[in-house]
């Protein structure tokens, strides 16, 4: 086991020898189990962002420790210049239980976004008969899907993609929520795909009307445009259902999952899609070193299992409710507004006397509860999907309390 060392050392070792590609909130955290997590201290704290959704099982899963565990000893990586004996399970796993004909393997969200977008172009040339280098995909203002150079050449966030150019053309942006738009943009001849997240996370949880996900993807279908559903972050239970498309009963014709995939193990994503799209791709033609191991897949498979195994979705759907009506009960001056589905939630706030979101949020951190402002004014408070009700309640007794001294 690694010497242990203080908050204060750790701090310093990242700042002089790591890069500054981040701006953490000052705790240093050095274990973590279910919903807590502690500092080298001692200090508990419950986690309230799961690493962006990373950790829906919860942290240090002990199922997951046990399978990776004994296939960390057994075999890890073999590339897939060759077969395993553990990626053909999980792929008729995983393409089971979202009924989809196939499933390609990667890493990262952002490999997995990256991945949809090749799928989706190669599908525009070989199958819709766009014409060659013309395929467009449309994508919403306000998206977030990673921080690749081509991901960030559709962001409309200046922050995401000042200083990287010359970014990648071929995209669109429109408004997100907005039906009209995206009837107007379907009009252009060599529209290929439409990309969304069903509710856009670093936007600020910002849920879109009922009914918005499968009005948008029929018009899709009517004009043999792809539906692309990013659900790295909303996906396997953190919304109240396993999709978040499931609220609207839409099926998209390619489906992004990564984070809790592996229940916060290690990176694994996938896309999943039928083979008239899933086939464009031909032996050589994409793929990645790390894509598909054995580690991972069965890392992934046990992470699906628990979702179902300990209710996760609905534990979050009923939970989410609690937290969202306690949250609307606090609102007031501080509380602006409040916004999620399931234990994907936000709320709005409104400081004065110069007061931010940060400050609200170094406070939680000195009442046990972490959680960290996005774009400002907004605070993602989005747990682990085990936590308990009796957990519950203490934290939203952590965030009250939190007001009242702010
Ligand atoms: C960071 C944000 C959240 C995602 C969706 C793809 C990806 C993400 C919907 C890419 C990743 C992470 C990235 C992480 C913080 C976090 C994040 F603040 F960056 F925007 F969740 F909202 N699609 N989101 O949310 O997946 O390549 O990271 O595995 O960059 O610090 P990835």
């Amino acid at each position: 086991m690694q010497a242990k060392i203080s908050s204060k050392h750790a701090r310093e070792l990242e700042i002089k020898y790591g890069a500054h590609n981040y701006h953490p909130l000052p705790v240093v955290l050095s274990r973590g189990e279910g919903v807590f997590l502690w500092d080298p201290e001692g200090r508990r704290y419950y986690d309230f962002l799961s690493s962006y959704s990373a950790v829906n099982q919860g942290h240090c899963h002990p199922r997951l420790v046990e399978v990776m565990r004994e296939q960390a000893a057994t075999l890890t990586l073999t590339s897939r210049a060759f077969y395993n004996d553990r990626l053909g399970p999980f792929a008729e796993y995983i393409t089971t239980m979202f009924g989809y004909d196939k499933v390609l393997p990667m890493n990262t969200g952002a490999e997995a976004v990256e991945t949809a977008i090749k799928l989706c172009r190669k599908w525009a040339y070989e199958i819709k008969g766009i014409e060659d280098n013309k395929a467009e995909i449309l994508v919403c203002s306000g998206n977030f899907h990673g921080r690749t150079t081509t991901i960030i050449s559709f962001s409309d966030d200046r922050e995401n993609y000042e200083g990287f150019g010359p970014l990648t053309p071929g995209f669109r942006i429109i408004p997100y929520n907005d039906l009209l738009a995206l009837e107007e943009a379907l009009a252009h001849p060599n529209v290929a795909g439409f990309m969304v997240e069903p509710i856009q996370g670093e936007a600020g949880v910002r849920v879109p009307d009922d009914g918005y996900l499968a009005a948008a993807a029929a018009l899709c279908r009517e004009k043999e445009v792809l539906f692309i559903a990013d659900e790295i972050q909303t996906g396997l239970a953190r919304t109240g259902k396993m999709l978040a498309c499931d609220y609207d009963n839409v099926r998209p014709d390619i489906l992004i999952l990564g984070k809790a995939l592996s229940g916060g193990m290690m990176p694994v994503s996938a896309v999943l899609a039928d083979d008239e799209i899933m086939l464009t791709i031909n032996p050589g033609e994409h793929g990645s070193t790390f894509g598909g191991n054995p580690l991972g897949s069965v890392v992934a498979m046990e992470a699906l299992q628990i979702i179902l195994d300990e209710k996760l979705a609905e534990n979050a759907f009923r939970l989410g409710e609690y937290l969202r009506t306690e949250l609307r009960n606090m609102a007031g001056s501080f509380i602006k507004e409040v916004r999620g589905k399931g234990l994907l939630n936000a709320i709005v706030v409104d400081c004065e006397q110069g007061k931010s979101a940060w400050d609200f949020c170094l406070d939680l951190r000195d009442n046990g509860l972490l959680a960290k402002p996005t774009h400002g004014d907004k605070i993602r408070f989005a747990p682990p999907l085990i936590i308990n009700e009796e957990q519950m309640e203490e934290c939203v007794a952590i965030i009250k309390k939190t007001i009242e001294n702010f």
